[in-house]
């Protein structure tokens, strides 16, 4: 078999995605995800210009062969542009393998570990009855595991807060990225956020109970003695993970934070390859790996990090937002259910019109995803549809502090 076309294709039905259809002389199809929030035409272009014409007339079923190709040819490693065309390739070559075998991607990478893949749902609120509202929207939505946001008094923006949970037809979760010419600026008090969080978790669980888990997001806006001292915070209420309490380019900062709480850690989707975990997994400073497939390689790196994962015990917490494509979360969940060292899912749900451009087959049941029994991925790019969504410029928002200085968002 040989590559004779690989398209790639930006359309931005309720947001942007970049997708690659890789086409071969057997007339089989394989898609990739390649989007990366706010720097999408980036990708678009490494691929285009850059990776497409070294693609044609290669054995598609040569994966790592094309894999190692790429990231050593470059001769420039690493990065989250450079990884995720790179998994957009990776995840397009496995659709077609998958297609070639007859089967559903997960059997070739093992087969099912499990009957269902555990997900998360993102709820949040601006005081404590909205939080409610939109618990309980999850719990009804089929969720059995839930993030909790929360708005802080003082501060005007937090990110994870969605303006209008549930209500009149609108999103019910967060969609960060805006279709605006500047990126938002919200603001940030990281002693205010830590004074407010304990409370709000113990009134989840005094209305929740002590069995539901809940996980939360730092999204790297604290010091490691910060992230220490809010760990400790929340221990009494028994939290699924804290996530992204640093920003943790600095892996080091971890033995600092874990010397001084037990509140399970996940970390790393903003990361893009396993070296950017090494010191965190070896020296077991973290229990959940957070990498999307997407922007870290595809299945052939993620797989590889993973089982690096395993052997400390730490599992897997795959990036699911939103501006993972359909393609993308396919290529987790096939994952997802494969690996031992599964454990959890993150799941925000795609709106209408990303549904009419990529037709979905995985199913969400009592809280458990499945990637369904397709041959490949399970996902159909409907091209014409893509077309009638032209790409349009949008940011993520950033963060001032109170006297004007830039922070992690
Ligand atoms: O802010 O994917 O855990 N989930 C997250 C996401 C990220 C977005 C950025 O594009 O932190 O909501
Ligand atoms: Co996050």
């Amino acid at each position: 078999m040989k590559i004779i076309a690989a398209d790639v294709i930006v359309s931005s039905p309720d947001r942007n995605f970049v997708t690659l259809k890789i086409t071969t002389d057997e007339g089989l199809t394989g898609l990739g995800d390649g989007t990366l929030n706010g720097r999408e035409l980036a990708v678009a272009s490494y691929l285009t210009d850059h990776v497409v014409p070294l693609l044609i007339g290669r054995d598609p079923h040569r994966i790592e062969d094309t894999w190692q190709f790429l990231y050593r040819s470059a001769y420039w490693r690493r990065g989250p542009v450079t990884m995720a065309a790179i998994a957009a390739v990776d995840v397009a070559l496995w659709d077609i393998k998958a297609k070639a075998a007859g089967m559903p991607l997960y059997q070739l990478l093992g087969g099912a570990s499990r009957t269902g893949i555990m997900a998360y749902g993102h709820a949040s609120g601006r005081d404590l009855p909205e939080l409610f509202d939109s618990i309980r929207l999850h719990l009804d939505l089929g969720y059995r595991s839930i993030r909790v946001q929360t708005s802080v008094p003082g501060i005007n923006a937090v990110y994870g807060v969605a303006a209008q949970p549930g209500v009149d037809g609108k999103r019910y979760d967060y969609e960060p990225a805006q279709r605006t010419p500047l990126p938002a600026e919200e603001d940030w008090d990281t002693r205010s956020y830590m004074r407010h969080l304990p409370g709000v978790f113990e009134a989840v669980r005094n209305e929740f109970g002590p069995e539901l888990p809940l996980l939360h997001d730092g999204h790297h806006r604290m010091t490691p003695i910060q992230a220490a001292k809010l760990g400790k915070a929340l221990e009494p209420y028994d939290l699924f993970w804290l996530e992204d309490c640093t920003p943790a380019e600095n892996q080091e900062a971890l033995r600092l934070v874990r010397q001084h709480t037990t509140t399970p850690l996940a970390i790393g989707e903003v990361f893009n390859t396993v070296w950017d975990y090494q010191t965190l997994i070896r020296e077991q400073l973290i229990d959940y790996v957070r990498s999307a497939v997407t922007h870290t390689g595809g299945i052939t790196a993620m797989r590889k990090l993973l089982d690096f994962a395993a052997q400390y015990q730490i599992k897997s917490g795959i990036h699911g937002p939103t501006d993972i494509s359909p393609v993308g979360m396919a290529a987790a969940l096939h994952l997802d259910l494969a690996i031992h060292n599964f454990g959890i899912q993150e799941y925000m749900q795609h709106g209408a019109l990303t549904n009419e451009v990529f037709r979905q087959s995985f199913s969400f049941t009592d809280g458990y995803l499945h990637p369904g029994e397709r041959p490949g991925l399970g996902v159909e790019l409907d091209e014409e549809a893509a077309a009638r969504f032209p790409y349009q410029p949008a940011y993520l928002p950033f963060n001032r502090l109170k006297d004007g200085t830039v922070h992690d968002w």
